[in-house]
Parts: C-alpha cells; structure tokens; sequence
C-alpha cells in the first residue's frame, strides 16, 4: 500500500514537472496581462535561425523588426523602396497571429542622407522634407494597414534635459515634425496604435517635455496611443521609483506605455543607460569581467533585477500594453557590442545555447500568481 502511494505520488509529481515544462510559455502566463514581445533579426526572419524561431512562435505573442523596418533598408534611395525583409517579418507575424509592431518611421539615426539633402548636398526646404516624410510614412504604414498594429512613429526626438534632439529632422522643420509624422501615420491606417518611443524616458527631463507632447498632439486632434519606454537597463540604474514614476506620468497625461527594447545588462557600465548608438567606449579588459560565465551572486542579482522589473510591470498592468524584449538570447544581443565592442553581456531571457534562463519560470510564475 505504501509503495503504491510513493509510486503515485512520484508519479504525479513526474507528469506535473513534465507539464509545466512543455505547456508553459510566457505567452500564456501573460495572456490577460499585456502582449509580451521579441525583437527579431534577419536570421529569424528568413527561418535560418531554427533555435530562435521555435523559442519565439512558443514563448511570444508580439514582434518587432530589430532592423529591417528602418528608413536606410525600406528606402535606400529616395522612391526605391526595398521590401522583401519586412514582408516576410509581417508575414511570420500573422501566421502565428501576433501582435506586429512597426519599428520606426522617423529616426534621425539609420536615415539615408537623401532623406534631408538636394542633389548639391545641401539641406531640402521644409516643404521637401514634408513631402518627403509624407510618402515615406504612407507608402510603409499603407502597405501593411490592418497587419501591423502598432507603430514607433518618432524615435529617439528628445533629450535627457528635456530639450530637443537637434536632428536634421528638427534642424530643417522644427518641433512641428513630430505631429505632422503622426498625422501622415494616423492618415495611411486610422487603426493602427501610434506611439513616440525613446530610451531612458524616465529621466524627469524627458518625461516632462514627453507628457507635454503627449498633450499637444491630443489638443490638435491627433492621436497617440502610447509611450514607448525603451528598458536598456543597468543592474544599478534606473531604479524601480524612477520607472515607476515615468509610468505614473505617463498614464496621467492619458497615454498607455509600451515597455520596449528591454534587455538588462550584466556588465559594468561606463556610463550608465543611454543607448544613443552613436556613443562608444575604447575596449577595457576590466570592463569585461564575465567572459566564461556569470558568478552565482551576479547571477542573482541579474535575477532579481529582471523579478523587481516585471513586478513593477504587473502592478501597473492596466496601464502597460506591451513588454518586448530586445531579442532572443544573450549571443544575438547589440549589448555584445555596446558601448564597448567585444564583450561578453548576459541581457537576455535565454542563453547562448538558446536554452531559457531560470529567470524564465520564475516570471511565468511571477505572472500566474498575479493572476
Ligand atoms: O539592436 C539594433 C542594432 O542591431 C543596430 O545595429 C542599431 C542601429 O540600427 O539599432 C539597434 O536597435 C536600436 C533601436 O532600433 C532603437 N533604440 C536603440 C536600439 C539599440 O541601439
């Protein structure tokens, strides 16, 4: 009688290990939450990476283009649209019924020079780059209305004190290219959520300027559905305060957030969060401290600040739309290369074996006790 009780209760506690391990996803524990997302690459793309591809139709319901949606590849040169890359990205999206995002319209980074330039080299008029803004953003956003569902129309516009970014964008049109960006988007698909999407935007510079463009384009009538916070965090910095209240701000001025580009770094950084890709740190050794693996106490920490994250995400799940992650695993990651080329970082969900960190169970655990 005994064994038979030992034997099934072995064997429960077999199947039960089993099921979890097959049936859960992140997906599904976040399903009545917010989209939880990937960013992919050409590899996953094109199907070439098979790992990757089976971790993101299993574990994702939300993707983003890291690369191929961005002015340079879809026009390289001006009217020469390029758009086999982004077909098949939006194509693999609604074959597994995920939520698409368009990422990005206009970002003064990735441009091709003729975006802003006349045939002498010199800068267009603002009547050119209007027009030019125009048929860029309603060729992309009207090729794929109804299947991209959400759109970074503006990256990157704003500084941390606040100012404005001084891109050729604002250079030659001023502020007002932010709103006329939105309204070409709004124009070529109605139904397609529309968002500004920027890194440390919890930097009270950047929130109060944020908020206040949030407010001006809803008083002209134009839509905005969401604030993208770009999450490239640093095990120190931002704290969960400072993210909170950038979420709370946001939320006030009547905008949903997007948690986007999330990866948190293991490594030392020289400088804190930017994620300005024009910055760059000479190689140090000492900087590369973890090049055969992360110790356990680091590890734990790593853990823990990703819990305390995706804690503070569940608890404001009303107002966040999305969490997407900025790729699949830590060999894929731009992190690997910045701000200091050649490291070794550990900021993703899933190793270099393509095989999924335990961080992974613990926020499909985070997100079931939640329910
Ligand atoms: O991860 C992207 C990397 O592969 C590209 O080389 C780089 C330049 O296009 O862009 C990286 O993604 C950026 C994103 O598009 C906008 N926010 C900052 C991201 C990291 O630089």
């Amino acid at each position: 009688m005994k064994r038979i009780m030992l034997w099934s209760i072995m064997t429960f506690a077999a199947t039960g290990f089993n099921a979890q391990k097959s049936d859960n996803s992140l997906k599904k524990a976040f399903q009545n939450k917010f989209y939880i997302g990937t960013a992919m690459n050409l590899d996953q793309i094109h199907g070439t990476d098979t790992k990757s591809v089976d971790i993101i139709k299993k574990q994702f319901s939300s993707i983003v283009a890291e690369n191929c949606m961005k002015s340079m590849y879809l026009q390289p040169k001006e009217g020469q649209f390029f758009f086999d890359d982004a077909d098949q990205f939006v194509e693999f999206g609604d074959k597994n019924k995920m939520f698409i995002i368009g990422h990005t319209l206009i970002w003064h980074s990735q441009a091709p020079d003729w975006f802003f330039t006349d045939k002498n080299g010199n800068n267009v008029s603002s009547k050119v780059l209007k027009q030019r803004m125009k048929d860029h953003i309603t060729t992309i956003v009207s090729r794929y209305k109804g299947r991209v569902k959400g759109w970074d129309v503006v990256n990157e516009a704003i500084l941390e004190d606040g100012s404005y970014r001084k891109s050729k964008f604002y250079e030659i049109l001023g502020e007002e290219f932010i709103p006329l960006a939105f309204q070409y988007a709004q124009e070529a698909d109605p139904n397609a959520e529309l968002y500004y999407n920027d890194y440390n935007e919890w930097h009270p510079g950047k929130v109060k300027t944020v908020t206040q463009l949030v407010k001006n384009l809803k008083a002209k009538g134009i839509r905005i559905d969401a604030v993208g916070m770009q999450a490239h965090i640093g095990m120190d910095s931002p704290s969960i305060g400072e993210y909170e209240k950038a979420i709370l701000d946001y939320a006030k001025a009547g905008v949903k957030v997007n948690i986007t580009e999330l990866d948190i770094s293991a490594l030392p950084s020289p400088w804190g969060t930017s994620a300005n890709i024009s910055d760059k740190v000479q190689y140090d050794e000492k900087m590369n401290p973890y090049r055969n693996g992360l110790p356990k106490d680091v590890q734990i920490q790593w853990e823990n600040r990703y819990e305390d994250f995706f804690k503070l995400f569940l608890k404001h799940k009303k107002n966040i739309r999305r969490v997407t992650l900025w790729g699949v695993s830590d060999n894929l990651s731009w992190k690997n290369d910045f701000p200091i080329k050649g490291r070794t970082d550990y900021p993703l969900l899933f190793d270099r074996q393509y095989k999924s960190k335990p961080i992974v169970g613990k926020l499909i655990r985070l997100a079931e006790e939640g329910r």
